[in-house]
């Protein structure tokens, strides 16, 4: 055992962990965490966290920085803002996205990505690869050296006239996931069924924010996940559900599951807080509430929290999308715009742990254990970030947030410190926040104050773990062809 004292110990604080929860001391050398037990010897220097829950940071495995929207908008926030704001509540690694458009060159369009985190980021950061483009180059040449490189998940979008892949796009980047190892995730909508709805109302002269949800059936998810779950199983190639919002595509994921198909879902905050009635509102202020998959009913709420219950779900991210309710944002259309000409998304990089953590601990559903695993602990393993994040286990990160779990805090846009203006939770009082974050041993946040600078967090190269990697049963066919 060393004889230097560590440089930071947190003491006398509850630990908790994916698996248990106990009464711990964290002794942290340089940037990871070095020892978890009672009575560590001082610290050069040492943080009282008693009366404190002491957990992992938060892993927000999907969000949406400095980021150009599917309708050509960019989005309200930069790295700086962005991840400043997921540090204030409580998570301390990002997933962005490097979002390649069609016509874009993908290692060019990462390399723009990353010169942005690198510059503004306050915490540490990965990225997914958005393939909207797979072109042979893309697919033959950029893709299997982006993922050398550490990025292990690609994403495609289902629909989106200027995002989408059609089938045999989708089949051709399940299949370059599957040479390259690499998780595929999905934004899984059926492109058509919008399409068609989104015209009919349109016609109509139903133009109003509250019939975006309506132009997304629920039966849209469904097929679609229907679809992605057979091409995955086709090619053996796992794929990881995007935004889950409706109680039918929960059943979809269950039953392939069962199956043993290497199927991971996610939901978000708001389809497990909100509702489409929140949608209707006078004027366009319901705008502030679209996202894509729309808000949906409480009946669907029940049935997302069972999934997280029995493991149907495994991560909640925030989705975070942030377009500003002004031309620069939302009304980016004209003043008077209709649903579809509406940027999709709300921000919440900031509300997404003190949300669950008010609902999973301070209100007792699911507890704190699961709270963990569905912020940090399952997302890093799913992501290819664990052991080295998402834990509090020696030789990890010494990413830690340390939550005072009596704090009572009403959300609302002052709060924020993302570059929305607004935050759909206005008003809405929670109970936990997180009142230090530490990131690779630096305070990040204390106190309420920023303590690092922009550009001082790090891009974590990752390769695809066990989750991304196939069961070897594969269908017939795609055996023959590919002998
Ligand atoms: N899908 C996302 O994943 N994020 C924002 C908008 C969308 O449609
Ligand atoms: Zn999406
Ligand atoms: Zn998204």
């Amino acid at each position: 055992m060393s004889t230097q004292p560590y440089d930071l110990v947190v003491r006398g604080g509850t630990v908790a962990t994916a698996g248990t929860v106990v009464q711990a001391d964290v002794g942290i050398a340089g940037e990871t965490i070095a020892a978890v037990g009672r009575d560590l010897p001082a610290g050069l220097k040492e943080i009282d966290a008693s009366g404190k829950l002491v957990l992992p940071g938060g892993i927000d495995s999907h969000a949406h920085i400095e980021q150009v929207s599917a309708g050509g908008v960019l989005n309200a926030d930069t790295f700086e803002s962005a991840t400043t704001a997921a540090a204030f509540g409580g998570t301390t690694t990002v997933i962005p996205f490097v979002a390649q458009h069609v016509g874009l060159k993908l290692d060019q369009v990462a390399a723009d990505y990353h010169a942005l985190a690198r510059k503004g980021a306050v915490i540490d950061y990965a990225f997914h690869l958005i393939v909207a483009d797979p072109t042979e180059t893309t697919l033959k040449e950029h893709l299997p050296a982006l993922v050398r490189a550490g990025h292990a998940s690609i994403k495609v979008f289902m629909t989106y006239d200027l995002l989408k892949v059609d089938d045999e796009q989708l089949l051709d980047v399940l299949l370059a996931a599957r040479e390259n190892k690499a998780l595929v995730c999905v934004h899984a909508e059926n492109h058509g069924m919008i399409a068609w709805m989104v015209k009919r109302l349109l016609a109509k002269g139903l133009r109003a924010p509250r019939f975006h949800a309506v132009s997304h059936p629920r039966a849209a998810e469904s097929e679609a996940i229907n679809r992605l779950i057979t091409f995955a199983a086709f090619l053996d190639q796992p794929v990881m559900i995007f935004h889950v919002s409706t109680a039918e595509g929960v059943e979809l994921i269950r039953r392939a599951r069962g199956q043993g198909i290497k199927v991971f879902a996610e939901t978000c905050p708001q389809y497990l807080f909100l509702t489409a009635q929140d949608l209707d509102r006078p004027g366009l202020e319901g705008a502030k509430w679209m996202c894509s998959p729309p808000l949906r009913s409480l009946a669907d709420q029940e049935a997302l929290w069972a999934a997280l219950a029995d493991g149907t779900l495994q991560t909640v991210s925030s989705d975070h999308a942030p377009y500003r309710f002004d031309e620069t944002g939302k009304l980016s259309a004209g003043p008077d715009p209709n649903f579809k000409q509406i940027a999709n998304g709300m921000p919440g990089i900031e509300t997404r742990m003190p949300l669950l953590f008010d609902a999973m601990v301070s209100r007792g559903r699911l507890g704190l254990e699961r709270f963990v695993a569905l912020t940090a602990t399952e997302p890093a393993r799913i992501y290819g970030l664990h052991p080295r994040k998402g834990d509090i286990a020696v030789g990890a990160d010494a990413d830690i947030a340390i939550w005072d779990p009596n704090r009572k805090v009403v959300l609302g846009a002052e709060l924020m410190h993302d570059r929305t203006g607004f935050t759909p939770y206005e008003g809405t009082t929670v109970t936990g926040w997180p009142a230090t974050v530490l990131s690779r041993g630096r305070v990040v946040v204390h106190d309420g104050a920023l303590e690092v600078q922009p550009g001082s967090g790090r891009f974590i190269a990752r390769e695809a773990g066990a989750a991304a990697t196939g069961r070897g049963r594969r269908a017939p066919e795609f055996d023959e062809l590919d002998t």
